[in-house]
């Protein structure tokens, strides 16, 4: 009897940290990779209004972080990824995501140097339409490192 009494808690314990999947947590799970060539794998991701995101970003690249970062920034609908990028050039102390554009972030990954990953939940606009997303290190999204995330 002893031995089933503290059995049962452990076993219960157990499942309970078992079953809840990570996709209850983190909703659907996009994976982003980060290329040296200043581009996403993706250029657009489509999603639900309303639906739980997370986005993987992983630096493929192999060139010193200093000189080649890369990293993720989601904008509201009708912001202009060029200007937040123009911007984001002299906020280097702030990772190049200006604290005086916050207000147009939507979600964002920091900057990545070679090899490394981090990741970001959050939940998709309830609003249908087109938002646009960003590397912001200098001159990479002009080089061509955005995409656009499309609720509908
Ligand atoms: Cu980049």
């Amino acid at each position: 009897m002893k031995i089933h009494s503290l059995l049962l808690p452990i076993i219960l314990l157990t499942l309970t940290w078992l079953t809840p999947c990570a996709h209850a947590r983190d909703g659907r799970v996009i994976e982003l990779v980060a290329y040296d060539t200043m581009k996403y794998n993706l250029t657009k991701i489509e999603a639900k209004p309303g639906e739980k995101l997370t986005v993987v970003l992983t630096s493929a690249g192999l060139a010193p972080k200093a000189t080649m970062a890369h990293n993720w920034v989601l904008l509201k609908a009708g912001a202009d990824p060029t200007s937040y990028a123009m911007s984001a050039m002299s906020a280097v102390k702030e990772g190049f995501e200006p604290k005086s554009l916050a207000s147009q972030v939507i979600a964002s990954i920091p900057q990545l140097g070679p090899k490394e990953s981090a990741k970001t939940t959050f939940t998709v606009p309830t609003t249908p339409g087109s938002y646009p997303f960003l590397c912001s290190f200098p001159a990479h999204c002009m080089a061509g490192m955005k995409g656009v995330l499309v609720v509908k």
